[in-house]
């Protein structure tokens, strides 16, 4: 029996296993019992009825969203100029508005719309993260975003004239409520205004690796013009994004009030050309997985079993996947280097490779460095260019695997 579509109900086709897995971002404490990491099945597939492509198993969104949640969107300079661009944008050509954002993290979006004291609320259940959003001056309610807290939102401040969100509606089973939510909240001529991985981004890129728990859905622009359709939305303009490795923004608005940009139909048209929900695409991308996978293996072998001396950088969400999918332990990457303090001094989830800051990296630290954060890789070759320098290479498995 197919699984039910997570918006529609329709019968969901798998056509990617990439097996049994832990949650991306549950990074392994020192002395924490490793065996009582949680696992699920990561696989894909795609509705039958809406289109929509989406995990087979959806771990509990309370064990990938908590408390201590260890992502921080400001961690790179490239996303703090991005999220600094799109408050200029969400706030143009308006008065006195009321912004709401779900997702809120550490306030790198809401800290340009308090810092012009703007009325804002950010809705996210990640404590530890709100706590540094409030340092930012932002105010949020620690809670997962539902139609329930939306209709008390609205209750409490009024309607919102900006609804925005990154890289957490496409990251929620429970999309449906979500987007009755921001029905109920928008005011009459407000706009709901949203980012996230692009489906043919990831298909073009072979970026296998942002197929991890926390991105339960995957958006094309027909995914979701019938996904907001179900909410009384409708989706008036939709723009490609080159952050991280290739996203979209989605603008939509309560049906009829906006006129609907010439975009919408220019990207539909271009996925009915590139067939970017037929089976034979999908499976042509499944196959190319299982080819990556291969060559990596096959590489990293041969530079462990020539003596070399071989690190990772970025302990990214995505690297999760690779890591499990591959089979990547400390044998073959004895360490993975990132800036982020919530994960420094922990081991990677599944593969147990410790995590380990900067200064461990550099000048004959290492001989090849894996870029798991690969969306990343030109602020970070740039600030590692000693280690370029001094003869350090770079492997990459996106979107073919080979080395600089
Ligand atoms: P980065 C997370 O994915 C999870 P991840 C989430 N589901 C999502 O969709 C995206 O973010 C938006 C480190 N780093 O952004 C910081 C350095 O150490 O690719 C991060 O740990 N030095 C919400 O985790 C990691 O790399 C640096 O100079 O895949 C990057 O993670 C830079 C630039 C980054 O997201
Ligand atoms: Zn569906």
């Amino acid at each position: 029996m197919a699984p039910a579509c997570l918006v529609c109900t329709g019968p969901v086709e798998e056509f990617l296993d990439l097996g049994r897995q832990p949650l991306s971002d549950a990074f392994v404490a020192p002395g924490e019992d490793p065996s009582r990491e949680y696992f699920f099945r990561l696989a894909l597939g795609r509705c039958a009825a809406c289109c929509m492509t989406q995990l087979i198993e959806v771990p509990p969104a309370e064990r990938m969203f908590h408390q201590t949640y260890p992502y921080r969107s400001s961690s790179s300079a490239v996303m703090r100029e991005h999220f600094a661009r799109t408050a200029e944008r969400l706030l143009a050509r308006r008065r006195d508005p009321f912004v709401v954002e779900i997702g809120s993290n550490d306030g790198v979006l809401l800290g340009a719309v308090a810092a012009r004291g703007v009325r804002h609320l950010g809705v996210d259940p990640s404590g530890d993260a709100a706590a540094d959003a409030a340092a930012r001056g932002v105010r949020v309610r620690v809670d997962f975003f539902t139609e329930r807290i939306a209709r008390d939102v609205r209750a409490e401040h009024g309607p919102a004239d900006v609804v925005f969100s990154a890289n957490t509606i496409s990251h929620d089973p429970n999309v449906n409520s979500i987007l009755r939510g921001v029905a109920a909240l928008l005011a009459p001529g407000g706009e709901f205004v949203f980012e996230d991985p692009y489906l043919g981004s990831v298909l073009a890129n072979t970026a296998f690796d942002q197929i991890i728990d926390e991105h339960v859905l995957f958006f094309s622009v027909r995914s979701v013009v019938a996904m907001v359709r179900r909410a009384g939305l409708e989706l008036v303009d939709v723009e490609r994004l080159p952050v991280h490795g290739g996203q979209i923004r989605f603008t939509a608005a309560h049906r009829g009030t906006r006129p609907v940009s010439p975009a919408v139909a220019e990207l539909l048209a271009e996925e009915d050309d590139q067939e970017l929900h037929d089976s034979a695409r999908l499976a042509e991308f499944a196959a190319r997985t299982r080819d990556r996978r291969r060559d990596l293996v096959v590489l990293l072998r041969r530079l462990r079993d020539g003596g070399a001396r071989v690190v990772a950088y970025g302990a990214t969400a995505k690297s999760a996947t690779v890591a499990n999918y591959c089979g990547l332990g400390p044998d073959l990457v004895s360490a993975v280097i990132d800036a982020t303090p919530t994960k420094q001094g922990r081991l990677t989830p599944g593969t147990h490779i410790p995590v380990e800051p900067p200064e461990a990296f550099g000048p004959g630290k290492a001989d090849y460095a894996l870029m798991f954060a690969w969306n990343h890789a030109e602020e970070i070759m740039a600030k590692e260019r000693a280690y370029s320098e001094s003869g350090g290479r770079w492997v990459f498995y996106v979107p073919e695997v080979h080395v600089v």
